[in-house]
Parts: structure tokens; sequence; C-alpha cells
């Protein structure tokens, strides 16, 4: 098709660009990272979001390539930033790991390449992977986790509580946080099933020592219930929605 002809050549002419989404503290209300997401800038079609391409790019095999784009160009913009202003020294940039690349057998050495040419911390970094990406690596999955862990990564279980979890081998993974699906998030005020669902979550990672982002948060009441349930973290429209890279910059200058 056209557009995989155009996808093709997407990423040889940098028409990818990111966007940053705060990450907010529920307890102090300052931003605590940005999620990575990535855009195609097409020159015909204008801004794209990833529900656009991001299928197409995962059948052409194009997502890992991206994907690395994508981590190359996050860290070289967190590192950029911590040098700029000084206390976002503390801050993660988080960023999405497909599938595919997950299982790539040279995984650690690219990342750590990926560190060690921009510069960044590896304890700013924040890796997320699906719960279906993580089944899809079944056999591979702990031993990456540990190896992500050994350099300093923080990880995260992304859409949590909509994939085929089997939280009996949850525990043996060595992940930070646990990132509720925006799913349940939307419908945690009206539906007590949702925020029976919301609350379980944020109990098991705690029990497990993992800490918890509430995704797709939009309102002020899902905002007063997370803070009761002693979740730590939201993301969503409520905060912020995903911002170009110089307005992400200016969100965390004000906070100074
Ligand atoms: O950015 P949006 O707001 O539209 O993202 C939609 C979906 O695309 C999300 O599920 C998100 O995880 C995924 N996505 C966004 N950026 C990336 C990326 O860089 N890599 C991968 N694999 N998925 C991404
Ligand atoms: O899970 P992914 O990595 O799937 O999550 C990021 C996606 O969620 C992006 O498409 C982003 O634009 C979207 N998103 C972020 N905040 C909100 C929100 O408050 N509401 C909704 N509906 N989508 C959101
Ligand atoms: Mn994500
Ligand atoms: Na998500």
């Amino acid at each position: 098709s056209q557009l995989e002809n155009d996808l093709r050549r997407a990423i040889e002419r940098q028409e990818f660009r990111l966007y940053y989404q705060p990450i907010v503290s529920l307890v102090t209300n300052k931003i605590v990272g940005f999620e990575a997401l990535v855009r195609w800038q097409h020159p015909q079609r204008g801004l794209l979001a990833p529900a656009e391409f991001i299928l197409l790019a995962q059948e052409t095999g194009l997502l890992v390539q991206i994907d690395w784009w994508v981590l190359r160009e996050a860290c070289r913009q967190m590192r950029t930033w911590q040098k700029q202003i000084p206390t976002t020294s503390s801050l993660t940039v988080s960023v999405n790991f497909c599938s595919k690349q997950f299982g790539q057998s040279n995984l650690i050495e690219q990342i750590d390449q990926i560190l060690r040419d921009t510069g960044l911390d590896a304890r700013s970094l924040k890796v997320e992977i699906t719960e279906s990406a993580i089944i899809e690596n079944a056999e591979s999955a702990a031993a990456i986790f540990s190896q992500l862990r050994a350099l300093g990564i923080q990880l995260c279980i992304d859409d949590f509580g909509t994939g085929y979890s089997s939280l009996s081998y949850l525990h043996r993974f060595p992940v930070n946080t646990l990132k509720i699906d925006r799913s349940f998030v939307n419908r945690m005020s009206e539906d007590s099933e949702s925020l029976e669902i919301v609350r379980t979550i944020v109990m098991l990672a705690h029990n497990l020592a993992m800490d918890v982002i509430a995704e797709g948060v939009e309102m002020a009441e899902q905002l007063a219930k997370l803070r009761e349930l002693k979740c730590e973290c939201g993301q969503g429209y409520f905060f912020s929605r995903p911002l170009p890279s110089e307005q992400a910059e200016m969100s965390i200058a004000i906070e100074q």
C-alpha cells in the first residue's frame, strides 16, 4: 500500500516526532516523569497518531526500528532537559517496547549503547511493556527483566488488567510499576466493579512492593478516589495531554 511505502521512507526521512505526556505524583502534584509517545508527521496527511500506523508498522516489521528510534530520541531529550533544568535530574522518561523488540537477542547491548551514547543515567529510563508482550516472550521475559534491572533501568507493566495476566509469575518479575489500564480508570466513578478492580490492582502492586500509575485520569472524582486508594501516580487529560517537547519542557520549567 501507499501508506506502507511511506512508512518505509519515514524512518530515513526522520518524519517521526515524540510527544511527552506528564506522569504526576498524586502526593506532591508534581511531574515525576513523562511517557514518550510517537507521532508521524506525514508529508501529506499531517500529524498521525499511533492508532493510524502502529498496526501496519507491526505487521511490516517496521515497529522495531521505530521503537529503537523512539528510545534513542527519548533518552537524548531527557538528558538534554537534565542538563538545562537541574530539578529534572530525578525525572524519568518512559518508553514503550513492542513485543518483537523485547524479544531481540541483542536487546541489552543495544539499550546499553544508547544510554552511553546519550549520557542518560539508566535510572532515568523506564521501560513499559504490555502483559501480552510478556506472554509472547514467556520463556525469556524473566531473564530480560533481571538484566534490565541489573543495568538500573526501571520496569513498568503497561495496560495492566487487560491482558491475559498470569498473576502467579508476577511476583517473580522485578517490576517497579503497574500501570492500570485506562478502561478501568474511565469507569471507576460510575461502575463499582471497575472501582474494585482498581482497588485490587493497587493492593496487589503494594503487596509486591510495586507502585502504581493510573492511566487515563480525566476527572477530579477519579483523582480523589485514586488518592484515597493510595495510588502513587496519575497520567491523563486531567493533568495534561501528550505535549510536543517544547511544551513539555515549559511544564517542568514552571514547576521549579
Ligand atoms: O499516543 P497514544 O496517545 O495515541 O498512543 C496509542 C497507543 O500507541 C498506546 O497504546 C501506546 O502504548 C502506543 N504507542 C505510542 N507510542 C509508541 C511507541 O513509541 N512504541 C510502541 N510500540 N507503541 C507506542
Ligand atoms: O498505553 P499507551 O501506552 O497505550 O497509553 C498512552 C495512550 O493513552 C495514548 O494514546 C494517550 O494519548 C492516551 N491517553 C492519555 N491520557 C488519556 C486520557 O486521559 N484519556 C484517554 N481517553 N486517553 C488518554
Ligand atoms: Mn504506555
Ligand atoms: Na497504557
